[in-house]
């Protein structure tokens, strides 16, 4: 007897679940890099001109209240991948050249959850999460493993940290991509030899000056943090990122069009030093800081021409958003801010990158889904951090309580259905666990300065510190820009956020155990 007749059950089963595995959306995270709420002109940037970042926009949900976590890469990415406040764990700040893997081997994160779901997962672009074993750090010449294999991903293409610290190489997978084993490479924190040249010795040769920091070993005529030798053939040029990103992320594409796929195109853009390719250069008014944007514009455009051309626009969910708010001045001599005119960065807001003030994370977040998402802008308050919960409900996928324990699901919001909520408040950090916070419930605002000063101008130079109190408390509807203090007027409101936001680091979560 044919097997089909026999099994009609089993069929029917094979066939619904082929069904909605095809149904499962893909989905695309783009995170751009220091890219501020104004920075782009659907956000209002005048500038830069930002043609496919608006197209997603004028086709789907703009926020107004889009949040990164952290005001700085590493405690954003973290919180991104793995649904928990950077803050609640040790050795999440600012990652080092050699830093170790910080999120640990099997940790539940979106790429896990997608994972697990049937989804082919990649993350393209840069990490700066760091990558090896705890006691060795990376073993560059070697298999470079933990990394994010280990949580979640089918696959990565990477640029290791960020590309104004060592070294300039792609990891593929396990590897470091092209390392010709007879040159290895080396990674250290001091020169590995007296007469290797550095920025501070032979500053008169690079082709991109630094102000402060960024002066060790020099890659493509630009000095770095830290120190490396040897791994010549793996070089790349900055220049060329956005171009290796693009290629990387196509061909991932192309080769599970036919599954689910989660791909996390991590752009570098526009990360210091801001060095895009030859055909961006001259594109804004803003010098390279502009021209970075885009270049970044440019590759949204690629991948939602991928998408068109692969026919899976209707059935891939995009997400745009940005690791922190902008700075202009982030240690080379790149003119960002001779040639900023009147653009603002940060939009109305106070603060970008390394501040609690909204510009450090509030930035441009947009969706974008056709036939699923209506066109429009959304004034809910959602976060990246949301995302492990929130795909997790997409794809049908519940959370242990003990799993992604500061990630909410906002899904409703984030597609835009009417009566979605977003969250009713958001906790924003700086930079890893060191008690710089503020709490954002509802239009309050309170910040929390536990040992740091603070940066008070996107303009000024970062390391020019001005104190300010240890708690202010601020209302955003009346006072966006945060500049009238309101702590001494509003006592009650000012000592119940102080309780809430200590409350949530001492719960050690923040999602409700269900
Ligand atoms: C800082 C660097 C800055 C940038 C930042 C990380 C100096 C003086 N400053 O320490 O240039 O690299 O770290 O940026 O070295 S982030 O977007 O990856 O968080
Ligand atoms: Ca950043």
């Amino acid at each position: 007897m044919n097997k089909f007749i026999m099994y009609p059950s089993i069929v029917l089963c094979c066939l619904i679940a082929a069904i909605s595995a095809a149904q499962k959306p893909n989905i695309i995270v783009i995170m751009a890099d220091d890219v501020g709420y104004g920075d782009v002109s659907c956000y209002g940037a005048k500038a830069v001109n930002t043609p496919a970042i608006d197209d997603l926009a004028a086709n789907g949900l703009r926020f107004t209240s889009g949040y990164c976590s952290a005001s700085t890469c590493t405690p954003t990415r973290y919180s991104m991948l793995t649904g928990r406040y950077a803050f609640r764990d040790k050795g999440t700040g600012i990652a080092p050249p050699n830093s170790p893997a910080i999120i640990k081997e099997g940790t539940t994160t979106v790429a896990s959850i997608l994972q697990a779901a049937g989804y082919q997962t990649a993350v393209v672009g840069k990490w700066h999460l760091g990558l090896g074993e705890k006691k060795n750090g990376p073993d560059w010449n070697g298999i470079l493993k933990p990394g994010p294999l280990e949580i979640g991903f089918d696959t990565c293409f990477l640029l290791p940290t960020t590309n104004d610290r060592v070294p300039q190489v792609y990891v593929h997978d396990h590897r470091v991509a092209n390392l010709d084993p007879t040159d290895p490479l080396w990674v250290g924190e001091k020169k590995p030899n007296d007469n290797h040249p550095t920025g501070k010795t032979h500053r008169d040769e690079l082709k991109m000056d630094w102000a402060y920091g960024h002066n060790g070993t020099i890659h493509n005529g630009i000095s770095r943090i830290g120190f490396y030798s040897g791994g010549n053939t793996a070089r790349f040029r900055d220049e060329d990122l956005a171009d290796k990103w693009i290629e990387r992320s196509n061909e991932f594409i192309e080769t599970n069009r036919d599954k689910p796929f989660f791909l996390f195109f991590a752009s570098h853009d526009n990360h210091v030093p801001r060095m895009p390719h030859k055909r961006f250069q001259g594109k804004s008014e803003l010098g390279f800081r502009g021209d970075a944007i885009v270049e970044l514009d440019w590759c949204v455009g690629q991948l939602m021409a991928t998408l068109k051309r692969l026919g899976l626009e209707e059935n891939t969910l995009v997400v745009f958003c940005s690791d922190n708010g902008p700075v202009l001045n982030d240690g080379y001599k790149d003119d960002a801010i001779a040639k900023n005119g009147d653009h603002r960065a940060a939009g109305v807001f106070s603060g970008g990158k390394y501040s609690v003030y909204e510009g450090g994370t509030r930035t441009p977040f947009i969706t974008r889904w056709p036939g699923r998402i209506e066109p429009g802008t959304s004034d809910k308050i959602v976060c990246t951090i949301d995302f492990a919960a929130s795909f997790a409900a997409l794809v049908g996928k519940s959370l242990a309580s003990d799993q992604c324990v500061d990630s909410f699901n906002v899904l409703p919001a984030l597609l835009g259905q009417p009566n979605a909520s977003g969250r009713q408040y958001i906790v924003q950090q700086n930079n890893g666990a060191k008690g710089t916070y503020a709490i954002r419930d509802g239009d309050w605002k309170l910040l929390r300065h536990d040992r740091e000063k603070t940066y008070n101008l996107v303009l000024t130079d970062r390391r020019k510190r001005s104190p300010i109190p240890r708690f202010q408390l601020f209302n955003l509807r009346d006072d966006p820009a945060e500049k009238n203090d309101l702590l001494e007027q509003e006592i009650e409101i000012g000592e119940r956020l102080k309780k809430k936001l200590q409350a949530i680091i001492d719960a050690g979560r923040s999602r409700p155990n269900s």
